[in-house]
């Protein structure tokens, strides 16, 4: 049972409580936080927390936590990891009463700073010794941030390593492959990325807290991450006659080149219109077993609307992510050429 449900007798209340929360965490993650609930996220609680004050106030979430006021004094960590994690020890019952009640928590930073990088892992590690699924979301930063602050490397590789120790869902964007944008304007690319995480969470949280005919539920995605070891999401939308095209699509547009392990997994789910056949499913599954070199389990779930549609979308989570392919993502610099899409093998 999660702490803070059940206030209400009736379980029409426990239907509407919204189980599902983004957390920004430190500057990067409260400005993706911002422009996530700017383009809409109804049913899903938006948090921010940070150490800075003066950022904190121009945030538009619903919940703000300032953090480390007595020692840091509201005006950010200026990358002092150690700080940070002491203010969130001496929070962490406060963060958890707060937290602790939702299925889901998104928490996002970008890695490199002293807030998020610190409370990131902080939180998931907390959080997962409760009911609640945390699920992290971290930007990587552009390799000349890192070349010129060698420490600030440092801080970032030892923030992916506990990451991915801890396995389980991990979404990570290699801001280095946003360099296919570089002639626009750089909140416009932050922007273009935030919609596509955007889409990452509109998705993940449709497929869980919506029925549907072949359900993936909460405790379905559960079940499958105990098994999965590393894993991460990936979206795609594509025209119903190309099913093997809606695969490729969503695989490639991940922001990050995944690796994966011998042992591979995914849980695939299906929304489109009364017109989507079992032959269709049938297409997108074996697809994806030939993508992921024929995982050893592949459980989907669809969702048929009453309508006809002429687009399937399409949400997966993949298991089996090597180990290290996260840290050396910071460590390749992606060419100008190569395209944004890159296949998962
Ligand atoms: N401000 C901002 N930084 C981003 C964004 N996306 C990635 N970053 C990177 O996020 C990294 C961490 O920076 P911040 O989030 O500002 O750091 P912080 O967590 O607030 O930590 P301190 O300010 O050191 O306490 C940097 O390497 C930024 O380049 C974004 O959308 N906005
Ligand atoms: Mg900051």
């Amino acid at each position: 049972m999660t702490a803070g449900r059940g206030s209400s007798d009736s379980w029409s209340a426990l239907a509407l409580t919204p189980g599902i929360a983004i957390v920004g965490l430190g500057g990067a993650g409260s400005e993706a936080v911002h422009d996530l609930v700017g383009l809409g996220i109804p049913g899903v609680r938006s948090l921010v927390v940070n150490t800075d004050a003066k950022h904190l106030v121009r945030m538009g979430a619903e919940e703000k936590i300032l953090l480390g006021q007595r020692e840091l004094r509201g005006r950010g960590s200026g990358g002092d990891r150690a700080a940070v994690l002491r203010a969130a020890e001496d929070a962490k019952e406060e963060l958890l009463r707060r937290l602790a009640p939702f299925e889901i928590v998104f928490l996002l930073a970008g890695l490199g700073g002293g807030t998020g990088s610190a409370l990131l892992p902080f939180l998931a590690r907390a959080l997962r010794a409760t009911e609640t699924l945390p699920i992290p979301v971290v930007f990587l930063p552009f390799q000349v941030e890192l070349e010129a602050n060698p420490n600030r490397r440092e801080n970032v590789d030892a923030t992916i390593e506990e990451l991915e120790a801890m396995g389980g869902l991990l979404i990570a964007i290699a801001n280095e492959k946003l360099r296919r944008f570089e002639r626009l304007p750089i909140y416009r690319v932050f922007q273009v990325r935030n919609a596509y995480l955007h889409s990452l969470v509109v998705s993940l949280v449709d497929m869980v807290e919506n029925p549907s005919q072949l359900n993936v539920d909460l405790a379905s995605l559960k079940n499958h991450l105990r098994e999965a070891g590393l894993s991460t999401l990936v979206v795609g939308e594509h025209h119903i006659s190309e099913p093997e095209r809606l695969v490729q699509q969503a695989l490639s547009e991940s922001l990050l080149d995944y690796r994966l392990a011998e042992r591979s997994s995914a849980l695939v789910h299906l929304d489109g219109g009364s017109n989507l056949t079992l032959r269709t499913l049938d297409r997108v599954i074996r697809t994806m077993r030939h993508a992921l070199g024929q995982p050893e389990r592949l459980v989907f779930g669809t969702r048929v609307r009453p309508e006809p549609r002429e687009v399937v979308h399409l949400t997966a989570v993949v298991g089996g992510l090597r180990l290290g392919a996260v840290r050396d993502a910071v460590g390749a610099p992606a060419r100008s050429e190569e395209p944004l899409a890159t296949p998962l093998l």
